[in-house]
């Protein structure tokens, strides 16, 4: 049996590379604000294809402005193991979600390079575009270009609030790559992460072996009602839809709340139009987000919110749009790729337990194309998609040790 004890990473390099890192779109609390595409999106994707090409990597973009750092292997004929994660944020993100997995990829690289070990596999870290679907909805929809989920077209054509589509944003940033998007041999691909969630830092453990990830549903609504006067419209005769809204936002709560343990439901975002103190809102346009490990559970959701829907809009006398903007089922990873995990978490001597990831990850999406599992580090009070996310550094130095092995499990295997 090889001396395997110095397959290890160096942790205050993988720190401060976060540390550099958080400094591109950083916020007063602490957080980081690095929307996809925006200059900040570049700043980082430059800092990081930077710090790549120091690392002795080839560069390629895709279409959809997925990035792919290749370290070459003995033979650069086979599929490579792929790695990564993403780097934009929500609008109050934090320092952790996506740009760990990315940079516990490129350490992965740098310590190879000190141990002076060459791989039979090329080894490649990707930076996913657009993961957290916060600028542009869907969430994942670059990663979901590359396994075939999702047109290019459709990618592409993406637009945020203002009208500016991903496709204009990417040439904007100088990220419109001229690869294809996918259709390519992918060995394996793992993805480190937060957990972003209480579990592991509760149950006082450091790696989290993922082996599923709940599906999701998404819903963008539009409520319509009558503009009319705060003063002189009775109250039995109002078209309120603000009102809607809000029994609505009950209604998703109650079906979150009657799917427990591990069902979630929220409504995200609301707009009320004309938004005018004096005025009974005419049109509301809210969103809907409904996660559960289990399909059928999923669909029985959906089946209760549209009804639900249905009879308070016909109660208030309100028109309503539903449309389902995003959906994938429950995912299932590769149990080859867990049991490289499981082996690496042994190997390295870490506490440890298996787990359905909450959140959605672009490695849902990759797992339809290449063998695919996570590997989760805790975060204190498991809290994410939050200025306060925060880890320890250790737990930092453990899932970059274990994405090490894990990596090494796939990229050494020629069959
Ligand atoms: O919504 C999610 O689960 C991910 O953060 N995009
Ligand atoms: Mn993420
Ligand atoms: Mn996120």
């Amino acid at each position: 049996m090889a001396d395997t004890s110095n397959l290890k990473v160096r942790g205050e390099r993988l720190w401060e590379s976060l540390a550099e890192m958080a400094k591109i779109g950083a916020t007063e609390k602490g957080g980081c604000c690095r929307l996809a595409l925006t200059d900040l999106d570049k700043q980082g994707r430059d800092l990081f294809v930077g710090w790549c090409r120091d690392a002795g990597c080839t560069i390629k973009v895709d279409k959809m402005g997925n990035i792919f750092a290749r370290r070459p292997g003995r033979n650069n004929d086979l599929a490579p193991v792929i790695t990564g994660s993403h780097l934009d944020t929500q609008p109050t993100g934090g320092r952790f979600d996506g740009v760990f997995g990315v940079l516990a990829g490129l350490e992965v690289v740098r310590s190879l390079n000190d141990l002076g070990y060459e791989t039979e596999r090329p080894i490649e870290v990707a930076v996913w575009t657009n993961e957290e679907g916060s600028r542009f909805p869907p969430a994942m929809v670059a990663s979901g270009v590359f396994s075939g989920e999702f047109s290019l077209e459709y990618g592409l054509s993406r637009a945020d609030p203002d009208g500016k589509t991903m496709g204009e944003e990417l040439a904007r940033i100088g990220y419109a790559g001229a690869e294809d998007v996918g259709g390519r041999d992918v060995h394996a691909y793992f993805e480190a992460h937060i957990e972003q969630g209480p579990i592991l830092e509760d149950e006082e453990k450091t790696i989290g072996i993922v082996t599923d990830a709940q599906g999701q549903r998404w819903y963008e609504l539009t409520l319509t009602g009558v503009e009319s006067h705060a003063g002189p419209t009775p109250m039995a005769s109002r078209k309120d839809a603000l009102l809607g809204a809000a029994r609505i936002i009950q209604l998703v709560n109650q079906v979150g709340l009657d799917n427990a343990p591990v069902a979630c439901a929220t409504v995200g975002m609301i707009n009320s139009y004309p938004n005018s103190r004096n005025v009974i809102p005419g049109r509301v346009f809210l969103t809907i987000d409904f996660r559960h490990p289990d399909d059928a559970v999923l669909a029985r959701m959906d089946a209760t919110m549209r009804a639900g829907v249905k009879a308070i809009c016909d109660d208030i006398g309100l028109g309503c749009e539903i449309e389902q903007i995003f959906y994938y089922a429950p995912i299932h990873f590769d149990e080859s790729c867990i049991q490289s995990v499981r082996e690496a978490t042994r190997d390295c001597g870490f506490s440890s337990r298996e787990m359905v990831s909450g959140a959605g990850h672009d490695a849902c999406y990759v797992a339809a194309v290449a063998p695919t599992s996570m590997i989760f580090i805790p975060c204190i009070d498991g809290i994410s998609h939050n200025e306060v996310e925060d880890v320890k550094p250790e737990w930092i130095t453990a899932g970059a040790d274990v994405l090490l092995r894990a990596i090494l499990d796939k990229a050494e295997h020629v069959a």
